[in-house]
């Protein structure tokens, strides 16, 4: 191929997926990349009716003055951020981030622009500073949830009627670029007073280009540089955000030009793996039961072993896990969910090696697991533990030693082209997940 031609097939890749990886997003993201797995928290006072965060107003017909009400009752008195920052360092989670404002409006940070926040509960305190605070003194990432919609404020929705009625919001009224300011000043107290943010989490729900996303992601660079934002106010932003699954395939940049409202497609081409700048940063934010914010109804814990097992599915594809906790009322993590977050910072404490800084796998159609990789290690992931030997039949590279992660036990194995056998202990390390790691020449 004539140098020419070469030269314009590479610049037009880099046009086609988006400009490459450089060293700016790279070096911007790091942290992110190689964190893999984060705490969520939905909290407010919609915690004391045990039902989810703003949707009962918006669709399920729940009482919106009842609703309103809730404030006037809620004082979480045992909170306590110092044990919820330790409590997702246990779980081996890296980063957090926490719901400042959802869509119902209400701020559980002492705005100087309404008074429908936390301040003027019986609790008085500010929740964000009081996290924001033990998450600095424990060295842990925190990040900011911020819902454009806002059911509160009259600039965002005709408040005259019920949320029911036009939650959606209505762009068209006069008083539109009002409730756009509401957000610019309450995003800049957000970013000029609680330390380093490590990332905005907006979730602008549907047509997401009536709150000028651009105007909101340059007053966030201008403010703290270094803060990411995800893809959920009409711009891809840093990540994408796949909620309650995990894509089937390996997320990529969407092409330019498509504009499908999404912000990543699935890599799913057979034997061969992304370019690293095609490869498009997301993550997965997922709840423990089926609510967002503390349900004591909800019964429906997912298994420590359901949740390891999603953790490793969504690393093996190059994406962060966010797990979620809705706190009580009375501010603590409830012990369904503690157990599970202790399970899985057990399992990270032995297996963490394959999760942390790691990217997604060269081995993408294992039926028994998964598999990460970090520099020339391959970490295979067994979910269904085999007797005898694990057989590989399509490995590119040549493998130079195997070890059990466990303990680090070497192991005997033979490759022969691409079919790699590797002899394994009858007994698995783990009950869950077991790695294997593979040293590659
Ligand atoms: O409507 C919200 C929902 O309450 C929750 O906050 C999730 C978490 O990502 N986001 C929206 C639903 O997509």
């Amino acid at each position: 191929m004539k140098l020419f031609e070469t030269v314009l097939m590479v610049a037009c890749a880099a046009t086609l997926y988006g400009a490459p990886a450089d060293s700016a997003e790279a070096k911007r993201t790091q942290w992110y990349r190689d964190a893999k797995f984060g705490m969520f928290i939905h909290w407010g006072p919609y915690s004391l009716a045990s039902i989810e965060a703003s949707w009962p107003i918006m669709t399920e017909g729940f009482n919106e003055t009842e609703y309103r009400a809730l404030p006037q009752r809620f004082n979480p008195e045992n909170f306590d951020a110092t044990a919820l920052v330790r409590l997702a360092k246990a779980a081996g989670q890296k980063y957090m981030v926490i719901t400042t404002k959802h869509h119902d409006g209400f701020v559980m940070f002492d705005s100087l622009f309404t008074e429908y926040k936390i301040t003027k509960t019986p609790y008085q305190k500010d929740i964000v500073a009081e996290l924001a605070e033990a998450a600095k003194a424990e060295g842990m990432p925190l990040g900011f949830y911020y819902s454009p919609p806002d059911m509160h404020h009259p600039g965002y929705r005709d408040t005259s009627k019920p949320a029911s009625a036009n939650w959606h919001g209505e762009p068209w009224r006069p008083e539109w670029p009002l409730y756009l300011d509401y957000m610019e000043l309450q995003l800049t107290e957000l970013l000029t007073r609680y330390n380093d943010v490590a990332l905005i989490w907006f979730d602008g729900l549907g047509q997401q280009g009536k709150y000028n996303g651009r105007r909101f992601h340059d007053l966030i660079h201008r403010l703290q540089p270094a803060t990411l934002i995800n893809d959920r106010i009409g711009l891809p932003g840093d990540f994408g955000t796949p909620e309650q699954f995990a894509p089937k395939g390996i997320p990529t940049k969407k092409p330019r030009g498509t504009n499908d409202g999404g912000t990543m497609t699935d890599w799913t081409k057979k034997g061969n793996l992304p370019k690293p700048e095609e490869f498009r940063l997301w993550e997965t934010c997922m709840t423990i039961n089926e609510t967002w914010a503390y349900n004591k109804n909800d019964r429906k814990f997912k298994s420590s072993r359901d949740l390891i097992r999603t953790l490793v599915d969504v690393a093996s594809k190059g994406g962060n896990f966010l797990l979620n906790v809705g706190p009580t009322p009375e501010g603590t993590i409830q012990p369904e969910f503690q157990e599970r977050l202790m399970a899985i910072g057990k399992w990270l404490k032995v297996n963490g090696d394959a999760i942390y800084g790691t990217t997604y796998g060269p081995l993408q159609e294992l039926t028994f697991g998964r598999s990460t990789q970090k520099g020339n290690t391959v970490y295979i992931h067994v979910f269904d533990w085999p007797k005898g030997s694990l057989e590989i039949n399509d490995f590119s590279g040549q493998a130079a030693a195997a070890s059990l992660l466990a303990g680090h036990r070497p192991l005997k194995f033979t490759q022969n082209g691409r079919n790699l056998k590797i002899e394994v202990p009858t007994q698995a390390p783990d009950p869950d997940v077991s790695v294997v790691a593979l040293k590659m020449k």
